[in-house]
């Protein structure tokens, strides 16, 4: 069945899944480094296997090739790259567009490293970044330099919350000549397609919501085009930041429900966010789904669902915030996000701790908020673990 007619959950369920003769409901795991090439004795010439094929699983493997099919189909692009992890991901991407001594404009509420490695790492090699409030697109107009080669647009962000407008971002990128790579973690494809709105490259940490099971690190590029794509590839194969096949069976697997758990994970996050809206100790709320949400109009037209994401800061800041943390119980004290356990997290002290808290109340949060990512556990459970938790604070 032509799989452009599927709707999501047919394509996530079947994207990338072939026959291959064995009978096999699921994608093998080619667990090999090399393939072997068919020489005079196995009745082909020599190196016939530099036509096509696979030669080398840092150069491409069956197994990563039908996560790669399966996410570009989800993001309407012309193929995928998938990678050993998110950062692999992002990484290949500046590392593909920003030449010595040009420019590119980001989000500042984007996940620390992401800005940490063109802030401290590419700066070596003359690269230059501005990291500006993208909620509002004139701010990366007013950005944009002549030798700007990249937007980079995280929306919604990593842990501010903020939405950026997709479409406008991709129209100053394009007026200028430049590219528009978006990161999609915190959506997922069963949200979000940016390539539709006009981006040019998506990616993803896979580690989240695609996994969506925190047992696996990955990461994954869309390309709009073949020719941004094979530039992407030369320069992943060559940091060497490939995801391995096993990893890539694990993502496969997760993959298939990604649907049900955002689903799932949503409601509860809007129950929650609601419920956290209504307390007494919670200064203010940030989840897209509510209307008190500055950008929940431009998300509503953007995204077909809210998410699983939101945030929050507490009146008592940041020594309520180290209390509150101390004594959930249900939801699990950890970095990452989007797995089918509840997790909290304090980005001040754990993943923004890279960036200066200058440029963390720049990004749009201060000391005192508190990152919570929903699961599928029942919305009824995490709230009563808030309330007790809410209590010591
Ligand atoms: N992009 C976003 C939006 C992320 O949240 C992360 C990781 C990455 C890229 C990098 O992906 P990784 O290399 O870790 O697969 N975010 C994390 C977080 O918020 N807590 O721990 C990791």
């Amino acid at each position: 069945m032509k799989s452009a007619k599927l709707g999501m959950n047919s394509k996530l369920v079947h994207g990338g899944h072939h026959p291959d003769g064995s009978g096999a409901v699921t994608v093998p795991i080619y667990q090999t480094s090399t393939f072997q090439f068919k020489n005079a004795a196995h009745g082909a010439s020599l190196f016939a296997g530099e036509e096509g094929g696979y030669i080398y699983t840092r150069l491409g493997n069956p197994t990563v090739h039908a996560l790669e099919e399966a996410v570009a189909e989800l993001e309407g692009g012309v193929g995928a790259i998938a990678t050993a992890s998110g950062m692999g991901a992002v990484s290949t991407v500046y590392m593909t567009l920003l030449d010595e001594g040009s420019h590119m404009v980001g989000t500042a509420s984007v996940y620390g490293p992401s800005r940490v490695f063109v802030e401290k790492h590419l700066s070596r090699f003359g690269v230059e970044a501005t990291f500006v409030d993208t909620t509002n697109v004139d701010n990366i107009r007013n950005a944009m330099r002549p030798h700007t080669k990249l937007v980079y647009v995280e929306s919604p962000s990593n842990p501010a919350m903020q939405v950026t407008d997709i479409a406008a971002a991709a129209q100053v990128a394009h007026e200028h000549g430049c590219l528009l790579a978006v990161d999609n973690t915190f959506a997922s494809p069963y949200l979000q397609q940016p390539l539709a709105l006009g981006a040019d490259i998506v990616l993803h940490s896979v580690t989240k919501f695609i996994n969506g099971h925190a047992d696996v690190v990955g990461g994954i590029l869309v390309a709009r085009d073949k020719e941004i794509l094979g530039r992407l590839h030369d320069v992943m194969i060559n940091l060497g930041s490939n995801m391995d096949p096993h990893q890539a069976y694990l993502v496969l697997r997760g993959l298939r429900t990604l649907g049900i758990r955002v689903e799932r994970a949503q409601q509860g996050a809007e129950k929650i966010a609601r419920w956290l809206e209504a307390h007494p100790k919670v200064a203010s709320v940030r989840y897209i789904g509510l209307s008190s949400h500055p950008q929940h109009d431009l998300a509503s037209r953007q995204m077909s669902g809210f998410g699983a994401m939101l945030a929050f800061e507490l009146k008592g800041g940041l020594d309520a915030g180290r209390t509150l943390m101390d004594s959930v119980r249900l939801a699990t004290l950890a970095v990452s996000l989007g797995g089918v356990e509840t997790l909290i997290e304090h980005p001040a002290s754990m993943t923004h701790a890279g960036m200066s808290r200058e440029d963390r109340e720049a990004a749009g949060f201060s000391d005192g908020l508190v990152r919570y990512s929903v699961g599928i556990e029942d919305a009824d459970d995490l709230i009563a673990d808030l309330d007790q938790a809410l209590a010591e604070v």
